[in-house]
């Protein structure tokens, strides 16, 4: 098996749920936060850099990598993890969500997605078969089903054939995978807000034995307390025993109440992009680091923070480069952002073990809500 998850134990004040994802490129703690590195990048930090602040898994495209360099060079450099000199694990998304979120004139039929490069305007195609074949190619330890994930809001007639689509292309995407035993095919649920029908394609995803589950289709403009209820919904339905992911979600608040309704592992861009425009993550809430305000503010970014950053740096001194467009200011705040989420995973898998994510989760938010600085 490519993948197995270990359950350790369930925190008695919340249900959430402390484990080990054991991958052919090392144990990762769950839950865990997993950096996006979309074009087998993340951007700014290297490798290493990464490794010391504590991540042992990135997310990397499918779609981008197809675009650009093209899934055979990857594959001819020996894979992703040596591609980019990675060692740690590594989960590709499928692409379905990518295409729908990027390309343009992008039509979806039975067989699968049709749509134009973003990038040259190239017509292009992308099939479950497709999917799995470029994520075979690029040989991340967790490849991800081929779906699609509605708008919200849609109607409700369309997210049910979606769903319904959804879990065809789930079936071909097992039938076309090669690579079961080094590489572990997680599925996605989806089912757009609505109980039952979430109900039931949590029933269609997992009635296939699968590594693991991911829920798709969060995250997408719903206000974030009809998310926390989908999620309390669907969650419970899952295996135990299996990994649960919960895509694309990444903001502070959102880690913490997707772990306490029993979510193992996230990805997303949010710590990486808001870095890049002089947005950071404390303790405090969000720091527009940018803002004139700390044009003389010699304190560091965040002094509950010890990462580089923060032991190195002022505020004054990120402000400068990141008004001056100075890549090092780039590479500042995003480490600093990263390094702060996976802080918090620690924290909260912590209080797992002391059964006390509740308390946890209470004194976080009084913080991250509080006065500010
Ligand atoms: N499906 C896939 N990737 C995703 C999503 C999804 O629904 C989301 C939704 N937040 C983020 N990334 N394949
Ligand atoms: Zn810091």
């Amino acid at each position: 098996m490519a993948v197995r998850y270990e359950l350790i134990k369930t925190c008695r004040q919340s249900g959430a749920r402390l484990g080990r994802l054991h991958t052919p490129h090392g144990t990762i703690e769950t839950p865990v936060f997993m950096p996006v590195g979309t074009l087998a990048t993340v951007k700014t930090m290297s490798p290493e850099e990464l490794r010391e602040m504590g991540s042992g898994i990135l997310l990397s495209n499918t779609y981008h990598l197809f675009l650009r360099p093209g899934h055979e060079i990857v594959r001819e450099a020996g894979g992703l993890h040596r591609f980019m000199n990675w060692d740690g694990a590594v989960l590709t998304d499928s692409g379905g969500f990518q295409v729908f979120s990027l390309s343009n004139l992008r039509q979806i039929t039975e067989e699968g997605v049709s749509f134009r490069s973003h990038l040259s305007g190239k017509p292009l195609f992308i099939s479950p078969e497709k999917s799995v074949e470029i994520q075979n190619a690029l040989g991340a330890d967790i490849i991800m089903a081929f779906d699609e994930c509605p708008p919200y809001p849609a109607d409700r007639n369309y997210v049910r054939q979606s769903m319904d689509r959804t879990y065809r292309w789930l079936q071909r995407c097992v039938a076309a995978h090669q690579r079961p035993e080094t590489q572990a095919l997680f599925g996605i649920v989806q089912g757009g807000m609505d109980k039952d029908l979430r109900q039931e394609s949590v029933r269609q995803v997992t009635e296939l034995d699968l590594p693991g589950y991911a829920v798709g289709g969060l995250s997408v403009g719903e206000p974030k307390d009809l998310m926390y209820q989908v999620l309390e919904d669907a969650a419970p339905l899952l295996p135990t025993d299996k990994p649960r992911y919960l895509m694309g979600v990444g903001s502070p608040d959102a880690l913490v109440e997707g772990v306490m309704r029993g979510i193992d592992m996230f990805d997303c861009v949010l710590p990486t992009r808001i870095a890049r425009n002089g947005t950071t993550m404390t303790s405090r809430g969000r720091l527009v680091v940018r803002n004139a305000r700390y044009a003389r503010d010699f304190s560091p970014l965040d002094p509950d923070c010890d990462c580089y950053t923060c032991r190195h740096y002022t505020r004054a001194y990120l402000r400068h480069l990141i008004k001056a467009d100075e890549t090092f200011g780039l590479r500042l705040t995003t480490y600093h952002n990263l390094y702060f989420l996976f802080q918090l995973m620690e924290q909260v898998r912590e209080a797992i073990r002391r059964d006390r994510l509740s308390d946890f989760r209470d004194s976080f938010f009084e913080s991250y809500y509080g006065p500010g600085e």
